[in-house]
């Protein structure tokens, strides 16, 4: 039977290797690798292009009310088609629970809105703000058992944070029901302490938000999350990790064997402390949760990332507009701690690391593909359909120009923040084509499918968690030893 589509010429990078080949598609399958495949019914000359597996995003806030009950700028049309036309094919955003809200309900509102508008495929973290007894003994297994197979939880934001003994709870459970728990690492009264005293002084302009949120804050929630999960020995991942110490702290953790795992993201490579200084209130722009660091800060994530200490990197896209919707629900009045939250970067997170990274000569393409598709398939249990081409895998594929020379316009960009932080940047390599499971979705600049078409991702049990194991959890075997046999 014919191919429905052939990509013929292109240099097809995989997360192994650079490989000389055609690449056909059927059933919007990855159906072979070859050189010389037989025309398909799309047929694509790439002579001069690479074949990237589409992105994997793991980490995204997309139609998301944040706790201060501020709403995302992007909804999953908007996201999506932004993370497409940035080479990127799965999003895996958030279902937000907040305190008193039915587990169930917050994940069929999230289906219901996704399934309506995703361009592209994509699964649900589920955050936990409330592990009542009733969300870990019911929803939270019964939500793993539907593919939502990991949760965040954070500890800081008063109506977020979670204590360490609720944290012992949700790293057990999720290790009993087979799921990641992700977590954000921030100390609550350091910073609510420095912001306290910054305020009281009259400090509101954005940058003492990065003054507020101390890498020592960042450095002590990461040291006792990993505590925590160490004395259950179970998994954990630390996201939007910014601060050295605290990647000095994983790194030093995975040296003594434990499964404990980082993502860092653009706004920490790419933007510093100094772009939160900026005259007036421009510097919110650049204000997110860790915040961007100083040079050296940069450096250790990008040593953190070259090294595996850093497994992933992701957007952390978190959409604000800058004015009273968004960033600043007081107009000029607003004072650092009432910002929302975040910067965008759903699209631009490829072409930066991109750009700098594997166009700059420090990054092989195969680190860059693991970095920004595969690991985040295989940590959170889209392997091996989603990530990588190869023989079977969903023809998620972007088809990249290395050459192409843009500068970063926020106007032209997919998403409904209205600015970027990485306004004016000058980049080289641009994904020109992408497909999911075989469909165009983005050619000639153009958008060719419609909303709705992507498709909600059952995961699996995660690559980060150990293999199942019918007896008891590891910390019964250690600490109540005659319980377990
Ligand atoms: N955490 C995130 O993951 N994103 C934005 C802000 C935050 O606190
Ligand atoms: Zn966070
Ligand atoms: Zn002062
Ligand atoms: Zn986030």
């Amino acid at each position: 039977p014919t191919l429905d589509l052939t990509i013929r010429n292109a240099l097809v990078q995989t997360s192994r290797s650079a490989l000389r080949v055609d690449v056909g598609v059927r059933d919007g399958r990855i159906v072979a690798l070859a050189p010389d495949l037989p025309p398909g019914r799309e047929d694509v000359d790439a002579t001069g292009l690479w074949l990237l597996p589409g992105g994997v995003d793991s980490h995204c806030h997309v139609e998301q009310l944040s706790s201060a009950g501020v709403m995302c700028a992007d909804d999953f049309e908007s996201a999506s088609v932004s993370a497409a036309f940035g080479g990127t094919t799965t999003i895996v955003p958030f279902a937000a629970q907040h305190r008193g809200m039915a587990i169930p309900e917050v994940l069929a509102d999230y289906h219901r809105r996704a399934a309506a508008r995703s361009v592209i495929d994509y699964g649900f973290h589920l955050i936990l703000a409330d592990p009542t007894e009733e969300a870990l003994s019911t929803d939270l297994p019964q939500a793993i058992r539907d593919g939502i197979t990991s949760l965040k939880v954070f500890m800081t934001y008063d109506k977020l944070k979670l204590d360490d003994y609720q944290m012992l709870q949700v790293l057990a459970c999720a290790d009993e029901h087979g799921a990641l728990v992700m977590v954000h690492a921030e100390n609550h009264d350091m910073i609510r302490w420095i912001a306290e005293q910054l305020l009281r002084h009259g400090h509101r302009a954005p940058r003492f938000h990065t003054v507020a949120h101390d890498a020592s804050a960042e450095g002590e929630a990461t040291n006792r999350a990993i505590a925590l999960a160490r004395l259950l020995e179970v998994p954990v991942m630390l996201v939007h990790v910014s601060a050295p110490e605290s990647i000095e702290m994983i790194r030093s953790a995975r040296r003594l064997g434990a499964p404990v795992y980082g993502e860092s993201c653009p706004q920490y490579l790419y933007l510093t402390a100094e772009d939160t200084a900026r005259p007036g209130l421009e510097g919110a722009k650049f204000c997110c949760s860790p915040p961007p660091r100083d040079a050296a800060g940069q450096a250790a994530v990008f040593d953190g990332l070259m090294d595996g200490t850093l497994s992933l990197y992701s957007s952390d896209h978190a959409p604000f507009r800058f004015d009273e919707s968004g960033k600043l629900p007081k107009g000029p009045a607003t004072h650092f701690k009432e910002m929302a939250n975040g910067v965008p970067g759903l699209e631009l997170r490829l072409p930066l690391l991109f750009s700098d990274a594997v166009v700059g000569g420090r990054m092989s393409p195969q680190q860059f593909v693991q970095l920004t598709a595969t690991r985040h398939a295989e940590l959170y249990g889209m392997a091996p359909r989603k990530g990588d081409i190869v023989l079977g895998a969903d023809a998620d594929l972007a088809l990249w120009d290395p050459t192409r020379r843009t500068t970063v316009r926020a106007e032209q960009l997919h998403d409904r923040v209205g600015y970027s932080p990485y306004e004016g940047r000058e980049l080289t390599g641009w994904p020109v084509q992408v497909w999911s499971r075989g469909r165009c979705v983005v050619r000639d600049a153009a958008l060719q499918v419609a909303p709705g078409s992507g498709r909600f991702i059952v995961r699996g049990r995660p690559g980060a968690l150990p293999a199942p194991t019918s007896g008891k959890p590891a910390w019964m075997r250690r600490l109540l030893p005659e319980l377990a046999d």
